[in-house]
This record gives structure tokens, C-alpha cells and sequence, in this order.
């Protein structure tokens, strides 16, 4: 068996089991104004600020195998985009991580995505002080999401890098905020379907890329890595990328990535809580390298599962039928 079978089996094993459950929060649950809800059941307030503006951060942490995976990697961020926005966390920090994970334990899903919204509230900025605005929080916990599928992964996925849409500018929205204006990344995905592709990489207007539809980019050029500083959300996947290249003394740039190098890159690959490390073996209709995954991209996504078996990165999730 290869490695990657040793991480899918046991995986499509879980989920099987899964939906022979019959806990009602099985399929996914959700946390709206303290109580628990099965995940189809739950809705927002129409005038949420979040839903009528946008106006809201979010944060996307994972559970593989009964275990919470960087978790407060990801309330760090969702706490330093909350102050970005001037919003505040509607629930202390510990409280918020306890109920996560006992969302987690309630719904029974082993390998779950994991997602906290907070939203401006019910109030309007306009002639509102932030500080006297009441924000509000959304949790909710379903069944891990496939940005690219298992199968897909295991020969690569088929990108382009857009040509009719740019990614928003830093300076008209903030990338390293966590947020859920994707318009661009949903105009990116369309150009993708249109040119027979599946992923678009968004380029930032100055013949750089930036990140694609829920995904950091990284490449891999005479054995060096490299990924765009700017523009981008700092992905905890990729934070952890980083910490694989550095073990395995893999160079890592972290500095503006023309689309050109992309053009001519050995190997590409996008990061994601959801999803993983997810190989691209082809680029506009053209083979990335030698057309197959490569063997660092291979290396990382191998690690990047072990890592999720080591307590330094993860914890294990109390389920009440252990
Ligand atoms: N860049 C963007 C724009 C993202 O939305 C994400 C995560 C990343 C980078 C990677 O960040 P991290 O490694 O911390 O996960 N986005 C996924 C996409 C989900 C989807 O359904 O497409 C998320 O929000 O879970």
C-alpha cells in the first residue's frame, strides 16, 4: 500500500462508519446563539451584519482521526483578524476552545472541518461605535471538506492562472484577514471551468501570483521552495509546510513569486486545512515539470499527514462512545 493509501483507507473507513451513525449532529452540528443545532437546521439572523455587509472575520481549523490539529494556531489568527476589523471574540477564548471540542465529541465526526465566524452583529457601522456594537459568533463542525478530492491528489489537479480577474489588492481588502468576500475568487473559478481547468491561482495585477479559492500557493524551482509574502492569507497549512522544509533542510522563499516562475516550475502544489497538501500537475493545459506529482511535494504531503499524530501539533477529542 502506498503512503498515501495508509492515510485515505483508514479515512473512507471513518467516514463510512460515520454515516451508519445515528447521533442527530452526525451529518455536521452548528452553535448559534448557545444552543446546539443540527447543522441543516441552523440560520442566522437576516440583518447579521456578517450576511447583509460581509462584515465579519472566520477561521477554518480541521480534526483528522480524533484529533484537533493546530487548533489554537487558529483561534491566534481568528483573535488577530478580529482586531484587524474591530471586532471582539463574543465568547472568552477558553470557553470558545472547550465548546469546539465538545461540538466535536457531540457530533462524533473524527475527521471534521471546523469553522467559528464572528460577525459584526446585528448593528451597522454607520453611525454605530464599534466598541458599542454587540458581535456575534457562529460555530459549526461537519464532515472534513475535500478542496481537491482524495482521488485527485493522487495524480494532481488542473489549474490556470486567471486571466480576466486579479486578486482584491491588499489595500482594498486585507488577504491576512480571514474573510468571505470571494469574488473574485468565484469569477477565478469560473475562468477555470471555462479553460478546462478546476483551480484558479489568482495573479495580483504586477505579474505576481498571490493565493487561489480557499488555497496558499507554493512551488518548487531546483529544489528551493517558494510562495508569495504578500497579498496572501499566512495559512496555518502552509506554516506547517514550513516547518517540514526547514526539518528537511528544503530553502524556503518567501518573497514575491512571478507568474513566470510558476510558467517554469518543477513542481506545484496548493495548502489548506481543507484538503491538505494537494498536488497541480497541470498549469494553462501545459504539465507542471514532468506532469506527475513530484517527490517534494510527495515528502511534504507525507509529513504533513504525520504531523497530525504528533501532540506538539494535535490533540486527541474525548468522544462519549470511547
Ligand atoms: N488562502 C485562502 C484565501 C483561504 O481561504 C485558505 C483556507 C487558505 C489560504 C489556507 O489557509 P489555512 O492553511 O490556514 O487553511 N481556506 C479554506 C477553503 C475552504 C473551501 O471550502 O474552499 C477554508 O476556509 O477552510
Amino acid at each position: 500500500m502506498s503512503f498515501m493509501e495508509t492515510v485515505f483507507a483508514p479515512h473512507a473507513e471513518r467516514a463510512a462508519k460515520l454515516a451508519e451513525s445515528c447521533s442527530p449532529f452526525a451529518n455536521g452540528i452548528a452553535w448559534i446563539e448557545g444552543e446546539f443545532v443540527p447543522l441543516a437546521e441552523a440560520r442566522i439572523p437576516l440583518l447579521d451584519q456578517g450576511f447583509l455587509h460581509s462584515d465579519l472575520t472566520y477561521d477554518v481549523p480541521a480534526v483528522w482521526n480524533g484529533r484537533f490539529f493546530r487548533l489554537d494556531d487558529h483561534i491566534d489568527r481568528l483573535e488577530a483578524s478580529c482586531e484587524k476589523l474591530r471586532l471582539r471574540l463574543p465568547m472568552p477564548r477558553a470557553e470558545m476552545r472547550a465548546t469546539l471540542v465538545d461540538m466535536v465529541a457531540r457530533s462524533g465526526i473524527r475527521d471534521a472541518y471546523v469553522e467559528m465566524i464572528v460577525t459584526r452583529g446585528l448593528k451597522f457601522v454607520r453611525g454605530n461605535k464599534p466598541e458599542d456594537i454587540v458581535n456575534s459568533l457562529y460555530m459549526l463542525v461537519m464532515p472534513y471538506v475535500w478542496v481537491m478530492p482524495p482521488d485527485l491528489q493522487r495524480s494532481g489537479g488542473s489549474a490556470v492562472i486567471t486571466r480576466t480577474v486579479r486578486r482584491v489588492p491588499p489595500g482594498a481588502i486585507d488577504p491576512t484577514v480571514k474573510n468571505l468576500q470571494w469574488g473574485d475568487f468565484v469569477r477565478g473559478l469560473f475562468e477555470a471551468q471555462d479553460r478546462n481547468a478546476i483551480y484558479p491561482i489568482l495573479p495580483d495585477g504586477d505579474g505576481n501570483i498571490t493565493e487561489g479559492s480557499g488555497f496558499n500557493v507554493a512551488l518548487i524551482k531546483d529544489g528551493v521552495l517558494y510562495t508569495p509574502e504578500h497579498g496572501v492569507l499566512e495559512g496555518v497549512t502552509r506554516m506547517t509546510v514550513f516547518d517540514i522544509a526547514r526539518r528537511k533542510g528544503i530553502e524556503i522563499r518567501l518573497e514575491h513569486v512571478p507568474v513566470d516562475l510558476a510558467y517554469h516550475c518543477d513542481e506545484l502544489f496548493f495548502c489548506t486545512t481543507a484538503g491538505g497538501i494537494m498536488p497541480v500537475t497541470r498549469l494553462d493545459d501545459q504539465p507542471v515539470g514532468g506532469g506527475q506529482v513530484g517527490p517534494i511535494t510527495r515528502m511534504i504531503w507525507e509529513e504533513y499527514w504525520l504531523l497530525h499524530d504528533d501532540p506538539s501539533y494535535s490533540f486527541a477529542v474525548t468522544y462519549p462512545d470511547n
